[in-house]
């Protein structure tokens, strides 16, 4: 539904803020949400970050605040015990309603909430650099070390079975049986790749099922656009906290795995370009276990190559589903983004089969590495 800036910027008074609103423009790339960056006219140069939450992804708004609220008191008061940086910097801070509330609910069923805008930061939809790369993992790595004592059960599952596999694959079958927009028999060698795959993606969640891996407080959206650098490529922040819920951890691993490996954008339509950059990879992975390894457990370790290859084919399949159902979930330019995005991401798995032997090198390398500096 269309929002023009005057019906922003009444949103945006809502909220806790001193001074007039200078602008509001529309912000980010993300697939769910609506974000506008707000600036205020009072020479004190304060921006924020207004974002309507889309409520058809996120039924219980409520549910997922205070999931959001809990996550980022617990960050907050790490941060500050730790006095490793300024609190407000390193996480995300939420600017209540004039009324003390974290979200407003619109008299259109609108549900919009608001940030401190990070100054001098910076998100890459592709990554460019091995810096870059080594502070997703510090960020990510950091993220669930800091969150490694907190409580899991005071987190609602936000959505249900969002990583689970079978589930997926159910959808899937479901639109393809139910083949709405007559798009079926345009992706039968697409549908055959993933078939011939399925048996093989469920490693995951059955040794989590048979109590192998714990179920920790993961982030479950940590494509790298959703870590917040500085200009020199420091880490600043992780953001996009809606999925935060109880999770295995070779998703998060994964699912930042395949946003930055990749040479091409996640949307790239000629797929000879969707290559992998292995040196990045290593830099993620020399990154993320220099914060981690001390606790993870050793069956953790040996699922995160797992979820390299579970996590591009997972989306892909949530691409390809949402296609054949007609693209009501993610925003979409072209009546084939979906199919497009989803062609990306099996590329991703094809050229990651093709290099398993080496993906698996860097991670048992860094493992004794940094099981080394932790003896
Ligand atoms: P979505 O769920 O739609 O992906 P995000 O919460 O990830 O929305 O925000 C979209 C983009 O806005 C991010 O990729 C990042 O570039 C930017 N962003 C989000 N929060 C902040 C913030 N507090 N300060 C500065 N930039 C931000
Ligand atoms: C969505 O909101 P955004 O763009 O960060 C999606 C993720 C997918 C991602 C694919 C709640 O993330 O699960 O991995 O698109 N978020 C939700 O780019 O479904
Ligand atoms: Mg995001």
């Amino acid at each position: 539904m269309g929002i023009n800036k005057p019906q922003v910027i009444q949103v945006v008074n809502i909220f806790f803020i001193e001074g007039k609103v200078q602008y509001v423009k529309p912000f980010g790339s993300g697939h769910i949400n609506d974000t506008y960056k707000v600036k205020i006219s009072d020479g004190s140069n304060r921006q924020y970050l207004l974002q309507r939450i889309n409520h058809h992804v996120f039924p219980n708004i409520e549910g997922l605040m205070n999931n959001m609220t809990l996550v980022l008191d617990h960050l907050k008061e790490k941060y500050e015990a730790q006095k490793k940086g300024s609190s407000t910097r390193r996480s995300l801070t939420i600017v209540p309603t004039r009324g003390g509330e974290s979200y407003y609910r619109d008299e259109k069923g609108n549900y919009w909430r608001m940030f401190v805008f990070l100054d001098g930061t910076k998100s890459y939809d592709i990554v460019e650099k091995k810096e870059q790369a080594r502070s997703g993992g510090k960020a990510f790595g950091e993220f669930q070390s800091l969150l490694s004592d907190m409580d899991a059960t005071k987190l609602i599952e936000v959505i249900p079975n969002f990583h689970n596999i079978r589930f997926r694959m159910d959808n899937l079958r479901k639109a393809i049986r139910e083949d709405k927009k007559n798009r079926v028999k345009d992706v039968t060698d697409i549908l055959n790749f993933v078939m011939e795959r399925e048996e093989g993606m469920h490693g995951i969640l059955k040794r989590g099922e048979a109590g192998e891996l714990p179920l920790r407080i993961t982030h479950n959206d940590t494509k790298f656009n959703n870590v917040l650098l500085d200009k020199d490529d420091n880490v600043q922040c992780v953001i996009d906290l809606d999925t935060v819920m109880p999770g295995y951890i070779a998703y998060d691993f994964g699912d930042a795995i395949r946003t930055i490996i990749n040479t091409a954008a996640e949307d790239e339509p000629e797929l000879e370009k969707v290559r992998l950059n292995i040196p990045l990879y290593q830099a993620y992975v020399e990154g993320y276990l220099s914060q981690t390894k001390s606790f993870l457990t050793d069956n953790e370790i040996t699922s995160l190559l797992e979820g390299v290859f579970l996590l591009p084919y997972m989306i892909g399949v949530r691409f390809l589903t949402d296609y054949l159902e007609g693209d009501h979930y993610y925003k979409v330019e072209y009546p084939e983004h979906n199919l497009v995005r989803a062609k990306t991401q099996f590329k991703l798995v094809q050229e990651m089969e093709m290099h398993k032997n080496e993906l698996k090198d860097i991670l048992i390398e860094q493992s004794l590495k940094h099981e080394k500096l932790n003896s």
